[in-house]
């Protein structure tokens, strides 16, 4: 039988890539068709995306997959939150678009507060604070005076500006939009009021898009360019990737039983550069204990909301790395998990959520200033460096999960965790064992499974989000991980908890 199939387009922070995804009305089969570095360039003293290489390598990922197979139903474009890029008049790119990672945004809380209070954004937008997000990026360009502010015409988040570049059209997907805590999430509008008040400028934001819409097609001379088939649409998925990893969470409902409205039992954990914790709820969560712990409420697939908290995520591990690869020491993920697994348990323990491991640099000598300033024993070898980040994550996701089921009044029995974080055992042990649950692993490439699970909902191939969960749990493996020795990860809690602000 004809299959239906997309190219997902899913550009994380280690790694860019390009997967076919084929759907023949049972299960998805996903092909790796090119994959490619994601990392920022440092012009001056700004940090940026690397915006014309990496959309020659979505060239080339397109003119693979359309080449192999010309009946594609679709392309689509996810990458991470929070970032855009300025369009002037004539479809001019106002320069290079800025990583979220760069300092312009230092001081920017502090800036944004003293003209709308922190309680109002919270309560508009009920978004946790992170100094990276839209309005704060928005705001450094406006007091630094910024030029191409005046110039743009159009805020494009950066899924939606790589489809601005394949099809000449300008949208604003829904999901992504809601990272830039300039939405309000109950009426699904852009705040006037922020935009007022921060005087940003409200008519760039564009006309939003729900995931699953038609963009376009690919503009003709690109086409052209390429040898691909003319009419190759560009849908939107959930443009937000972790909008999209959510999306293809292998949760199966027993049948007949239609999904509780009450708060879900299992929680997700998109495991990658950043842990994404949470649970799907049907209405956004804005409450004095979301914000005071920093929940967020992220625009999810059909009409869900994504209560969740960023957690530093394997970007412990990522800067750690590049460190070492620094001074000559190249450490494969899996040595790293050989000399993690033969360290002292519970040596030394961090918060991996302080501000302190933001932004890129030293992190092996950032986590160690850590430890002595909490009157800690440093990490001395890379083993016990990765230790550390991996029972310190471990150890945020129950706090985390500890803090959801008091907010929801619920039990979390089950934690599915998806993304490339899911090839690291011990890390998944490590969650089963600190949190008392077991983890439910895989898909790895969850991002570009929802990518195309969205792009076949937009095309009528897939009726609800329950179905689209059924084909991934029928389409790839899930490794289950039950929780062991749990009564030292109590202990360790405690010691942690104590780390731990708020
Ligand atoms: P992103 O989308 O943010 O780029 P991914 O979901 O691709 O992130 O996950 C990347 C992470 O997956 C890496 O930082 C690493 O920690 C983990 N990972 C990838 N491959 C392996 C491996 N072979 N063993 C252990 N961990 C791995
Ligand atoms: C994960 C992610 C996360 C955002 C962060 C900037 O890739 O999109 O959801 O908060 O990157």
């Amino acid at each position: 039988a004809k299959t239906s199939d997309y190219l997902a387009l899913d550009l994380g922070a280690e790694s860019g890539r390009g997967l076919l995804g084929k759907f023949d009305g049972e299960r998805i089969v996903l092909e790796e068709v090119h994959r490619f570095p994601n990392g920022p360039v440092r012009v001056f003293d700004t940090l940026h995306w690397d915006l014309p290489r990496l959309f020659e390598e979505i060239k080339v990922a397109l003119r693979k997959a359309a080449t192999a197979n010309p009946g594609l139903d679709g392309v689509g474009v996810d990458t991470w939150g929070v970032d855009f890029g300025l369009v002037g008049r004539g479809d001019t790119l106002l320069s290079n678009p800025v990583h979220y990672r760069d300092a312009r945004t230092d001081g920017m809380f502090e800036a944004a507060f003293r003209r709308v209070p922190r309680e109002r954004i919270y309560e508009i937008t009920g978004l946790q604070f992170l100094p990276f997000n839209t309005l704060y990026q928005l705001l450094a360009m406006r007091l630094s005076d910024s030029p191409i502010l005046e110039m743009a015409e159009t805020l494009l988040m950066m899924p939606d500006l790589f489809a601005w570049l394949l099809t000449g059209r300008r949208t604003g997907e829904r999901t992504d939009a809601s990272t830039t805590q300039l939405l309000d999430p109950r009426s699904g509008t852009w705040s006037d009021e922020l935009c007022r008040d921060l005087n940003l400028p409200r008519q760039i934001l564009p006309e939003l898009i729900d995931p699953g819409t038609v963009i376009g097609p690919i503009r003709r001379p690109l086409a052209e360019e390429l040898g691909i088939p003319q009419g190759l649409s560009v849908l939107a998925p959930a443009t937000h990737d972790t909008a999209s990893a959510v999306a293809a969470v292998p949760v199966v409902r027993p049948r007949g039983v239609v999904d509780v409205v009450g708060p879900p039992d299992w929680c997700y954990l998109s495991s990658g550069t950043w842990s994404l914790l949470g649970v799907e709820v049907h209405q956004p969560v804005i409450t004095a204990d979301t914000l005071k712990y920093n929940f967020t409420n992220e625009g999810g697939v059909v009409g869900t909301t994504r209560l969740l908290k960023n957690i530093m995520g394997l970007w412990l591990v990522q800067e750690c790395r590049r460190a070492w690869a620094r001074t000559g020491r190249e450490v494969s993920y899996e040595e790293l998990a050989t000399l993690a697994e033969a360290a002292r348990p519970f040596a030394a323990l961090v918060d991996p959520d302080d501000e302190s491991f933001l932004s890129p640099g030293d992190m092996p000598a950032r986590l160690a200033a850590y430890c002595t300033r909490t009157g800690q024993t440093p990490p001395q070898d890379e083993g016990a460096f990765a230790r550390c980040a991996l029972e310190s994550l471990a150890l945020k996701y129950r706090w985390t999960i500890e803090r959801l089921e008091r907010i929801l009044g619920t039990t979390i029995r089950t934690i599915h965790v998806v993304g490339g974080g899911t090839r690291n055992a011990l890390l998944c042990q490590f969650t089963a064992d600190a949190c008392g649950r077991p983890v439910h692993a895989g898909p790895v490439e969850a991002t570009a499974v929802g990518n195309v699970l969205l792009q076949a909902m937009g095309r009528g191939r897939i009726g609800s989000l329950a179905e689209a969960r059924e084909i991934v749990a029928r389409s790839f493996p899930v490794i289950v991980y039950e929780p062991r020795n749990t009564a030292v990860w109590d202990e360790a809690a405690a010691r942690f908890a104590s780390l731990v602000p708020a």
